[in-house]
């Protein structure tokens, strides 16, 4: 009973690295990036902590908030038109990091809280990793 669960364990995880390997490439270098604790997975924090540094390095003109501009490459107008909830076309820190919340939950797709590569490496993951890295 106990050897069974124990393989049955082991057949999980390897049937979710070895996808995680080979399909996201580009999942695991962001990995690497956000990991600030290296457990292997990215945390809601761990991407707000890294996003909030993003932040600040994309207000170039240090007012505290970014404008479609400023986030060319982070998603630009579309994202700005997206996460601008006060409608003053231009994201502040606070709509900045709900918007990582929002797609962080998006992209966490097993609902376990964190991002391993294979779900940073998807679609949506790629919408945090831009806004964080
Ligand atoms: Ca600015
Ligand atoms: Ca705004
Ligand atoms: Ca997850």
């Amino acid at each position: 009973m106990r050897s069974s669960s124990f393989f049955a364990a082991s057949f999980l995880g390897l049937g979710l690295l070895v996808p995680a390997a080979s399909f996201a490439a580009s999942g695991s270098a962001a990995l690497q990036h956000l990991d600030s604790d290296h457990d292997g997975t990215v945390s809601v924090d761990e991407a707000k902590a890294a996003a909030d540094a993003k932040f600040t390095a994309l207000d170039t003109d240090h007012d505290g908030t970014v404008d479609a501009s400023e986030l060319k490459g982070a998603g630009g107008k579309a994202a700005v038109a997206k996460y601008d909830t006060d409608n003053d076309r231009t994201l502040d820190k606070t709509e900045y990091l709900s918007a990582v919340d929002s797609q962080f939950k998006a992209a966490d797709t097993d609902a376990d809280g964190t991002l391993d590569a294979r779900e940073l490496g998807s679609k949506t993951g790629h919408k945090v990793v831009r806004l964080a890295n």
